[in-house]
Parts: C-alpha cells; structure tokens; sequence
C-alpha cells in the first residue's frame, strides 16, 4: 500500500518509540520514566514532525524544481483543530504510534486529547479553509494557505454559573511550545502605514509613499500533509514584529512608555483573532491586520514569482489569488502598487495581470457581513492605496458609462464608493471588479449572489464570470478520524481499501447494494450507539448527569446567530416539554425519548445571541431537573464549542437540526459532516441542505418551512400588516408566554430575545414553527420504526460523495485556478 511506499523518516514501531524517547531525553529535557499525557502528547508530536518536515522540505523542492502555476488561498481565518492525529492518518504511522505509545505506558486517546485546538477561525469560513487545505495536498496541488498567526485565537467560552450566560476568556493557544509551526525568522517583509502618498506626474500614474510606521511580517510556516501522498503543503502565517525594537532615545530619556509604544503598537497587529463573522465594525486595527497579511503575502509571492525569471507580465500565468470573503481585497490594489509603483508596469498592463489573477468567494448574503471601510480611515491608514482605489473607480466608471450611457443610479449602485458621511468603500463591489471570477458556495447561495447582491454586476460583465462551487469538507477528518468505526465498517462492506474510498468519496455509493442486509443495519445500528455512548460518557463527566443513549440525539451546533435559529429550536424544546407535563405517566411512555444538544459561541457584542444562549441554558437546568418528564426529554448547552468538541459530537447524532431562515444560510459545512456519519438532516430548504436532499432524495431528509422567494413577502406583511403572534400561531404565543411567566427564571430578562419574534420576526419563526413542530413530529415517528430509520441513515452516507471537499478544490483548481496536480516522487 502506499504506506509502506512512503519515505518517511520512520516506518516501524520501533523507530518511531526511538524517535518518541529521544524527543523527551533531548527536546523536552525529560526523564522517560517521570513522563506525563502531556509530555508523551509533546514527544510524539515532534516525532510526527520529524516526518512531516522531510516530506515538506521535499515538497516545497519538488515545486520550485518544477515551476508550475500555484494557487494562493488568502483567509484571515483557518480553524484547524487539532494536528496529531491527522498527521498519524495522513503519514500512515497512525498504528505504529499507537503501538509505540502503549509499549510506553500510555494511551493514545488520552495522549490526542492533550492538544490543544488551533482556532484560529470563527466558524465555518475557517474551517471550510482548513478543509481545503487538506484536499488541496492530498490532491497534490501547488496551494498555499496564507493567513494570520494570531496570539490569541477564538476566545474560550465559559458559561456563569449564576445565570447560565456566556463569558468570554482569552484563549493563550501558544502558552506551550507549538510544535506543527516552523519559525522562518529569515522570510521577513516591512510593511508600512500611514504617511504620505506622492504621485510623481510624470505621466506614469506611479507614485511614492513614504514616512508613517514600518512593522515586520515574520513568517510561521504549518505543514500541511496530504493523505496518501508525500506531499506536503506550507501554510504560512504571519507575525507583527516592531521593525526596532525600543525607541532608545525616550528609553535614555527615562521615558519608558514612549520607547515601548511603537513596539507593543506593531505587536498588537496579529495579537487577537477578531470574534465576529457575519459583522464588521470598521476597527483600524483590523483594516491594519487585512492590510498587514495582504501585503506580506504579496510579497513573498513577488519573490517567489521572480526567483522564476520569468517576465512580469507573465505573473497571472504562474499565480491565482483566491480570496476567501472580502477580507483580503486590500490584496488587489497592492499588487497594483507593486506592479505601477515598483516594478513600472504601465496601468492598464498591471490591471490586465490583476485581473487575471484573482477569483472571489462569497461567503454570505447577509448585509452586514459585507464590508465596507470609511474613506477618511483608509486615506490616514493607506493613504496610496486610497489614491488606487479612486483611480479604479474612474476606470470602471468610465466603462459603466460607456455601457450605459446616462444611467445614473446604475453607477451609484455599482460604486466603489458608497456616498454619505464619511464616504464607504465597498469592498465587495471592489473585488467582483477586479476578480475573474466570483463564485457562491452552494447552487442556491450562488443563484442569490447572482440575482440579489450583484445583479448589475452580472449584466455587465455577463453571466459567465458568476457561478458556483459549492462547498466539501474533508471526509479523513470528518469520517475517518472522527468516527473511526463507522470508517471501518464501511471498509469492510465496500471491500476495498480505506485509502481508496476516503480519496474517492463517490465510492461510498457502493454501501446502497448492502442497504437491505439485516448484518450490516445492526453493525450499522452498533456503531452509532457507540458513538452516542461516547458522547454520553463525555456529558456525564462535564455535568455529573446521567445520559440515556438509547433516547434520540438530536444536535444543533454552530455560531449562535439569528439567522441560524436556535431560538427556534429551543422554543420547540419548550413546547415539547410543556406538552410531556401536560400528559399521564402512561400517556408519557409512549413518546419517543430525546436528548437534545446545542453547542456554539455568539460574537461578545451580540446581545441577542448571547441571550439565546442563556436561555438555552436555564431552560436545561429546569428540564433536566424536572423527574416528571426528565427519562423522555434533557437538554445539554455543551460550553466552548471548538473543532475537537464537533469531533465528538457529530459521530453520536441521530438528527442534525440546519434551520436557518430560507436563503440566509450560504451553503452550511456542519449538515454535510452530519450526514457524512449517518445522521440525518432536519432542516429548511436553504444553502446545501438543497444539494443533500437532491443526492439522498427527499424521503430520507425532513424538511420544512417556507421557501427563499416568500420570504422578503412575510417579512413586507410583519411590517406592514402585522398580525399578533396568539392569533397567527397560537402554539407558539403559548411557549413565549411560559417564558414571559419566569419558569424558566431571568425575571423578565428574555423579553428582548422573545421581543424579536413578537414584532418585526425578520426570521420568520411565526410562520415556520408550525411547519417546524410537525416536522419534528414526523422525525419522532420515523425514529419508531428503528430498521427504516438505519436504512435512510446508511442511504445518507452513501450519497455525500459530492460533499467531499476534494471535489469542491478540484473544481477551483480545474474551472478557477487551472492548476494541476504534480506527485512529489516516493
Ligand atoms: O462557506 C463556508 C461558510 C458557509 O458554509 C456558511 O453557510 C456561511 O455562513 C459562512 N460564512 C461566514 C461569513 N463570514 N464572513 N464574512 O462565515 O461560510
């Protein structure tokens, strides 16, 4: 197999518990026998590493022999998790080092957990990234990540005691030495801020910026291994570092704040992961951060472009730029700075390179996600790049005109600049201009990006440049790592090797032969108790609650958001339970058990959000207590949701709750991972809930509430011809009024979040709870007839080959980037 062909440092168990001893003995300067998890986790990491860093090295000599184009994938965020255990499966040392790790005395599962997550992302932008990163090597292709190393990543979210609401605390993930990053103290680029811009007026249109503040980028590089290949791919993060590093002349002159002031400013640059998706606030600091990560990366791709020897205007040829979101934008109009500025390309030659290098990805159609930055911040900031952007929008101008002569409003609408006081640049208008292609990240999102956020876009530039790819993640984490039996299970019912499945998802249609087979629905039917058994152990310790895991799992994790609807889901909760105390003992065994978990973090401003999250809580600790109803119905709020804590739990779902309002959910990654384990989908007609249903068939997914085109109607209706929420739905008047009446306790402190689907309900819940509420009914019915239920589950599994992100980078790498893969030699 391709392990055993694999060139890593080490193969067999033996060298691998050398390589584990001589790390504690020499690296962490222990004593073997005095070893604990944590140090065993460390020695077995940069053992790991030994042999990622052979195959990187191999990597990076093969591609710069090699020459090929190579596509850059920009994000300010990559939630990456933990690395050990995908570095074991992705090297294929995965037993030996378990092997090696027990002759030692230890257990690997209790080693693995030692690490601490990389979170350097809010959501499912970041880990979308991360995905990609995954598929991009292990479909050897020429793609780097470039992103931010951030001190502090997503804060860790602890949950008070006295009232259940959310509290944020710092998340140090570098306390300890990171051994997955390589410090390249020698790749370093200045970047500057504020001063002056000069044009020159020599007809060039180049111009000099000078004076403001110089920072360093220094580069962190993460290797990246693909799964049953040598290749490894680089992710480079970079780190703000004062130029000098104190002002020696206030020092001398006992100053001491001064002559540090400049120093801790470039330091602040990459110290915190800003904790909001789908909000900008406009903060200097992160425009410092986008511009900061743009212009190094920038850099480094020049000098690697001109190592090539290759003619400048050769550079799109050799480069594709992809920019995950708006964040990276600033990235357009500093090449064009590099290419006018420095490298002397005249303008319209440097905006032909532009726009042949870079493609955008929308990630929302949410209004306040889009960004836009005040014209005087981006002046005083980067007062050339402001020059570069007015003379774009002159251009563009000039060519809107020519298209449509006269119409006035159209220009207005297809700005750069959004008039008012301050000015706005919109950066998404910007990087649809410069892009050669823009793409949604799922079939309807796309259909949406197209017809509602840039339809004067599209008829300009035609249809062509807009379209979609929908998203994947990658199926070693998200099945083999995470729920490694049901991996195995499915090895062996396929008969073929796990390496060719998990690089073929397709393959995973062969499970709809064994549908039918009685052994397979049982081992089928196992597996997922274990994995719910595991998830039950794991609540119990945290709450010191008993956890029935024969009950229904039914799980909802994700950013807390309005949009998203967990109050939805936890009004249902609430009827539910009014219901169950409603009923005779009798009447009450009759109904199906359920366990119902919610998990996620709400953005520390998001007062709504956060209150949601804190009644989810106190709603728990009422209905977990209660020992009328508390054997049929519990509720767990599982605190500081993170990459590791999905790993648990999607495993152990029966039901995955995807209920966003119709059309606000771009594309949803955590509804393709549920599947992916067998659990089913209960959800709306949104984002890639659409694409599932159509792979698996509707009769296998449970969807309700009304669709994308009524909703802006409903919405028009609220506003205009409200109707009281007891007369419109009275079931749901009901649960917002036991709310309102404290059993749930806050003394009235839920009314604003209550208040939100009274009047305006901008996300529809008055409309969707009854659809909603007999949806989940038709889900408990279904769970009855426990065979049927086994057979939509394994049928879900077997159709998520589309949903693999190796299928979403090779349409990047094909139709966007064209790119090709290239196998570094065993
Ligand atoms: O594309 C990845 C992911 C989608 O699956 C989600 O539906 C979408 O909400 C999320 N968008 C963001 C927005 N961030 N910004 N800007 O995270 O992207």
């Amino acid at each position: 197999t391709w392990t055993s062909s694999m060139r890593n440092v080490f193969t067999e168990t033996s060298d691998v518990t050398k390589s584990i001893v001589n790390h504690v003995q020499t690296s962490l300067a222990r004593a073997p026998y005095n070893l604990d998890d944590f140090g065993a986790y460390q020695a077995a990491a940069l053992a790991t590493r030994d042999n990622l860093i052979v195959n990187w090295n191999e990597t990076q000599i093969h591609f710069t022999r090699k020459q090929p184009k190579r596509a850059y994938y920009l994000s300010l965020e990559f939630l990456m998790g933990r690395t050990l255990s995908n570095a074991l499966l992705n090297l294929g040392i995965q037993p030996q080092t378990e092997q090696s790790l027990s002759s030692l005395g230890f257990s690997i599962e209790d080693v693995l957990v030692q690490e601490r997550d990389a979170a350097l992302g809010n959501g499912g932008l970041g880990r979308l990234a991360a995905c990609y990163l995954d598929s991009s090597a292990t479909q050897e292709l020429p793609v780097w990540g470039y992103g931010l190393r951030y001190k502090y990543g997503i804060f860790m979210q602890l949950i008070k005691e006295e009232d259940g609401s959310q509290l944020e605390a710092p998340d140090p993930w570098l306390e300890h030495q990171n051994p997955w990053e390589l410090p390249r103290l020698d790749v370093v680029y200045e970047v500057r801020f504020y001063g002056s811009s000069e044009r020159l007026n020599d007809g060039s249109g180049r111009a000099v910026w000078s004076g403001g503040q110089e920072v360093l980028a220094v580069a962190y590089d993460v290797m990246i291994p693909g799964y049953g290949t040598r290749n490894t791919n680089n992710l480079r993060l970079w780190e703000s570092k004062p130029k000098r590093g104190f002002d020696l002349q206030s020092f001398n002159a006992g100053d001491y704040e001064h002559a540090v002031e400049a120093s801790n400013s470039a330091a602040a640059i990459t110290s915190v992961l800003y904790p909001n998706d789908h909000t900008t606030f406009g903060k200097e600091l992160r425009l410092k951060q986008q511009y900061f990560w743009t212009a190094a990366s920038l850099a480094d791709m020049m000098r690697r472009f001109k190592n090539m020897d290759k003619p400048i205007n050769e550079f799109a040829e050799y480069n594709a730029i992809q920019l995950n979101d708006t964040h990276p934008t600033l990235a357009i109009v500093e090449l064009m700075r590099m290419l006018v500025d420095e490298e002397d390309v005249p303008w319209s030659q440097a905006w032909t390179i532009v726009t042949n290098t870079f493609f955008f990805t929308n990630h929302t159609v949410l209004p306040e996600a889009l960004e836009k930055w005040p014209v005087p911040l981006m002046q005083h900031l980067l007062p050339r790049h402001l020059q570069i952007i007015f003379d774009i929008v002159r251009r563009f101008f000039l060519s809107v005109e020519k298209k449509f002569p006269g119409d006035v409003a159209r220009l207005a609408r297809m700005s750069l600049i959004e008039e008012g006081f301050p000015q706005q640049i919109r950066m998404a208008n910007l990087a649809v201009v410069a892009s050669r292609k823009v793409n949604g990240v799922a079939e309807l999102h796309s259909e949406l990006v197209r017809k509602n956020l840039f339809p004067d876009f599209v008829e300009f530039f035609g249809k062509s440049k807009f379209s979609n790819v929908t998203n994947g993640v990658t199926p070693r984490r998200w099945l083999d790592q995470c729920n490694p039996a049901l991996s195995q299970l499915i090895t062996d019912t396929l008969k073929l090797p796990r390496d060719v499945w998990l690089k073929d998802l397709y393959k995973l249609e062969g499970l709809l032969q064994h549908v039918d087979d009685p052994k397979l629905q049982k081992s089928w039917a196992a597996v997922k108790r274990q994995n719910k058994e595991r998830l039950a152990h794991f609540v119990e310790q945290m709450f010191g609650l008993k956890v029935d895991a024969s009950a229904m799992f039914d799980v909802q994790i994700k950013r807390l958001h309005e949009y998203k609807r967990q109050t939805l889901n936890i009004l249902g909760v609430i009827y539910r339970y009014l219901l169950l105390k409603n009923m005779t003992p009798e009447e009450r065994k009759k109904v199906n058990k359920k366990v119902v978990f919610f998990a996620g973090k709400a953005a520390p401003g998001y007062y709504v959000a956060k209150l949601t999250i804190r009644l989810i809580v106190n709603v728990s600790r009422v209905i977990n207590a209660d020992p009328d109803t508390n054997q049929y119905l519990s509720l767990f709020f599982l605190p500081d949701y993170s990459v590791s804590l999905a790993e648990v739990l999607i495993p152990a779902a029966d039901i995955s709750q995807q209920i966003s309002t119709a059309g606000t959910e771009a594309s949803g990654t955590s509804n393709m991972k549920f599947c992916l384990s067998g659990g089913l989908l209960l959800g709306t007609v949104d984002g890639a809930n659409i694409e599932i249903a159509e792979e698996v068939g509707e009769d296998n997914v449970f969807f309700f509430g009304h669709l994308t085109p009524d909703v802006d109607k409903l919405r028009y209706e609220h506003t205009y011809h409200p109707v009281p929420v007891e007369q419109k739905c009275p079931e749901l008047a009901k649960v917002l009024d036991a709310v309102s009446s404290n059993i749930f306790g806050g003394n009235g402190v839920y009314e604003p979040l209550l208040n939100t689907v009274r009047q305006g309900d901008y996300y529809i819940l008055t409309d969707d709870f009854d659809s909603y509420i007999r949806a989940v009914e038709m889900v408990d019915e279904a769970y009855q007839d426990q065979t049927e239920w086994i057979k939509k589950s394994i049928r879900t599994t077997a159709k998520m080959g589309k949903f693999s992100s190796d299928r979403a980078i090779q349409d990047y790498a094909q139709e966007y980037w064209n790119i090709e893969s290239s196998r570094v030699s065993e």
